[in-house]
């Protein structure tokens, strides 16, 4: 697999070696999002960190020649960094995902690649629609637009030259390891830290919210028994504003309601996601497991609280990057 190392991945990686008895290879750069001790305690027998980058196709050949299968996780993530500097979010979730498609094609190896819902664009408040497996591709960021077109790739290799790919596009994930710049964890941190949320904009924008555990599930069961070719939509029904979200983690440290900021909102913010997951859950029989959003963000909430050394060194510059944009 790739990006065993990143928040998804990791979660991911756990979920196998609790549940089944996979051996896997992680292939990951490392990069700032990255973190080594997200794998600590884990069977050495069972899990194998090799550093290197999916961009290298030499590397990534060989890695592909010698496993049955490849789960693509590694991406450039972070939509408020692609809006500084797109240049990563090409090459990695691109040219990256366009090296791992070849090798996949030379030695005829199946393949699930991780995309988001954010392919979709994004939906009005109102609308009774959610997005499916047939809503049209409408990116907003640079970041949603490279995962549209790596989207787009697999399609491509598996219709002209047979590659055995399935996709999966999932909505906002949340739980253990996940990085200080993305919206839960920045604000139960800075709450810990005796600072106030910073929520852009109005904080009407909303999420549709999924336990990373839930996400691992789907994924298993989809490289197992998903249909070749084929798109499958994960989501929890977990819709929430982030006013919502706020307003729990506030409660939660019994802070007051009214105790965090709105800052300067993100370009081109999207408005609403929320996946129709039905296609999963009858085909496949999959369900989650966290099926309250609540419960699930109080136990994210007592994780963070007891790994402060996993996240706090990384605190300060998150943080620095955000003040100097106004957020
Ligand atoms: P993350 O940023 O936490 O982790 C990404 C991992 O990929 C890191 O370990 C990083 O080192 C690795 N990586 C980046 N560039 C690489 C390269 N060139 N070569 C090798 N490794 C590289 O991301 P995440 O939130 O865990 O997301 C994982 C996947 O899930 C991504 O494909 C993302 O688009 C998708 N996804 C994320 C969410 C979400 O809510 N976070 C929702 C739906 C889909
Ligand atoms: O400090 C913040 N304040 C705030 O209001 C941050 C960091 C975010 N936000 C808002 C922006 C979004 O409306 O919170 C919401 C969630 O923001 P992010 O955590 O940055 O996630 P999002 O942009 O929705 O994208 C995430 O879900 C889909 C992941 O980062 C993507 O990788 C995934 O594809």
């Amino acid at each position: 697999m790739t990006g065993g190392a990143g928040f998804i991945g990791s979660n991911f990686v756990h979920h196998l070696i609790r549940t089944t008895d996979t051996e896997v290879t992680v292939l990951d750069k490392l990069t700032y999002a990255a973190s080594r001790e997200s794998l600590a305690d884990l069977p050495t027998d069972r899990v194998d960190l090799v550093v290197g980058d999916i961009v290298d196709g030499t590397l990534v050949d060989k890695l592909v020649s010698e496993h049955d299968a490849v789960v693509h996780f590694a991406a450039e993530s972070h939509n408020d960094n692609s809006l500084t500097e797109p240049g990563p979010f090409i090459q990695t979730n691109i040219v990256g995902t366009f090296q791992i498609l070849e090798a996949c094609r030379r030695h005829d190896t199946r393949l699930h690649h991780i995309s988001t819902d954010e392919v979709y664009g994004d939906l009005e408040l109102d609308d009774p629609q959610r997005f499916t497996e047939a809503t049209s591709y409408n990116p907003s960021s640079p970041y949603s637009a490279a995962k549209a077109g790596s989207d787009h790739l697999v399609r491509a290799w598996v219709r002209s030259f047979g590659v055995p790919a399935t996709i999966s596009n999932c909505s906002n994930n949340y739980g253990p390891w996940q990085h200080v710049e993305k919206f839960i964890p920045r604000q139960i941190t800075n709450v810990i830290d005796g600072d106030r949320p910073k929520v852009y904009g109005t904080g009407a924008n909303v999420r549709d919210w999924i336990h990373a555990e839930d996400h691992s599930s789907a994924v298993w069961l989809i490289l197992q028994e998903g249909r070749i070719g084929e798109t499958y939509l994960i989501g929890a029904d977990g819709e929430r504003n982030n006013l919502e979200v706020v307003g729990r983690i506030l409660e939660h440290f019994g802070r007051g309601a009214d105790d965090f900021d709105l800052v300067t909102d993100r370009a081109g913010h999207d408005l609403r996601y929320a996946i129709d997951s039905t296609k999963l859950r009858t085909e496949l029989g999959w369900a989650p497991t966290f099926d309250r959003f609540e419960e699930g963000l109080a136990r994210t909430i007592e994780w963070y609280q007891a790994h402060e050394q996993w996240w706090r060194p990384h605190k300060e510059a998150t943080e620095a990057f955000y003040a100097a944009k106004g957020q």
